[in-house]
């Protein structure tokens, strides 16, 4: 392919993920390097049991080239939201990435259209789309990009968004220039440095201050992920708190999300949460019947159903 056609699927490919929210992108070759070839490595037995579709998928995870046969590059892109502490929000009982329309829908609608019509635009090339659900190792890959680092709290942090990022992108067979994230140069070499904000702000000392964490101790897992009755540790933890959906301490003290001023930046669909979120409102919603054309089922908290919301709720209502 001429230096030209790359350049031009590049542009291509870019417009489309920008209308859906992406904000930077990185491309990189899509092989294993040493970081995403230790991933199954870094699995422990908290995650075999909590999350053992990790390790089922680890191969892939691993080498994202397994994900479509010869395929060359991956393009990674981050897509910045905002978070409660900006919108007034904090005490709404949901994490700052469920206060929005699902992003696997904005997101992963965008990535699939741009994958279909690729083949229409550039003979012989091809993609496969990728957002949270496939097994793809998102944060190594992005960081390989230069789209962040990997911090304590495990996230990918971004130097201008900080980790209020959604990631998600195409794995291709096909040339594409390989880039950088456009503000790799503002990666701090030495990471998260001496802070531990987000270990001493865990309510379950579930960060092992390695960038790894422990599912069993999450409340972000337990009321986003787990099934069946939370232990009652958990609950313990939980009780008095706002974990309706998710769990957000370790991102909301983070140094690399204060101050961010991004409502100029993000797409209007990651800035402006649905009125299901307005404080109470959460609440006296899951006491009741939610119809189901209720637009808190386009929201992530769906994922848990009104039965695991109840759940949550008991938990955090019960006395501490
Ligand atoms: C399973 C999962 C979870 C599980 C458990 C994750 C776990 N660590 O075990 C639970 C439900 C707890 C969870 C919670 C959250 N998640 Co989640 N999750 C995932 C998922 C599907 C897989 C992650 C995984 O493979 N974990 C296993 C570990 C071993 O892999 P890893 O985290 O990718 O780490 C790799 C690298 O980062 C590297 N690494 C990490 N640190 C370091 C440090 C060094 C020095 C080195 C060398 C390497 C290294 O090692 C690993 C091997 O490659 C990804 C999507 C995806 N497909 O990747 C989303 C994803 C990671 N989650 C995401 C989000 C938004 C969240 C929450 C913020 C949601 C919330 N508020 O409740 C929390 C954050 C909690 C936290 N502090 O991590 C985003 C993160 C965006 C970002 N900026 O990083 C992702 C990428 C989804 C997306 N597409 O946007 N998640
Ligand atoms: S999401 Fe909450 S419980 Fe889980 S690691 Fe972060 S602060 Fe700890
Ligand atoms: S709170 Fe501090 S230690 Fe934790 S991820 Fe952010 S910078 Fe790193």
């Amino acid at each position: 392919m001429a230096f030209l056609e790359k350049e031009a699927l590049q542009g291509w490919l870019w417009q489309r993920l920008q209308g859906a929210g992406f904000r930077d992108f990185g491309v990189v070759e899509a092989g294993a390097d040493a970081r995403s070839a230790a991933y199954e490595s870094l699995l422990t037995e908290a995650q075999d049991k909590h999350l053992p579709y990790l390790r089922k998928t680890a191969a892939t995870r691993a080498d994202a080239s397994l994900y479509l046969p010869r395929s060359t590059v991956v393009l990674i892109a981050a897509a910045p939201y905002l978070d409660a502490g900006d919108l007034g929000l904090a005490g709404a009982g949901v994490s700052s990435y469920a206060l929005y329309e699902d992003y696997h829908r904005i997101l992963g609608a965008a990535l699939l259209e741009a994958a279909v019509q690729l083949p229409r635009h550039f003979r012989g090339v091809r993609a496969r789309p990728f957002v949270d659900r496939a097994p793809i190792g998102e944060r190594a890959l992005a960081a390989k990009a230069g789209l962040g680092f990997l911090g304590r709290n495990g996230c990918l942090i971004h130097p201008v968004f900080g980790s209020r990022v959604f990631l998600g992108g195409l794995v291709i067979r096909g040339e594409l220039p390989l880039v950088q994230g456009a503000h790799a140069a503002a990666i701090p070499p030495e990471g998260c440095g001496a802070c531990r904000r987000c270990l001493d702000a865990c309510p379950g000392g579930a960060l092992r201050g390695d960038g790894h964490l422990d599912p069993g101790r999450c409340i972000s897992f337990w009321t986003i992920e787990g099934e069946g009755p939370i232990p009652p540790a958990i609950q313990g933890l939980m009780a008095g708190g706002n974990y309706v959906f998710g769990c957000d301490h370790c991102l909301a003290v983070c140094p690399w999300n204060q101050g961010r001023r991004l409502q100029e930046t993000v797409d209007p669909r990651f800035a402006q949460p649905l009125s299901v979120w307005q404080k109470g409102a959460l609440e006296d919603l899951v006491q009741g019947q939610v119809p189901e054309d209720h637009p808190l089922w386009t929201t992530p908290a769906s994922r848990a159903g009104l039965e695991g919301l109840r759940r949550n709720l008991k938990a955090c209502r019960a006395k501490e």
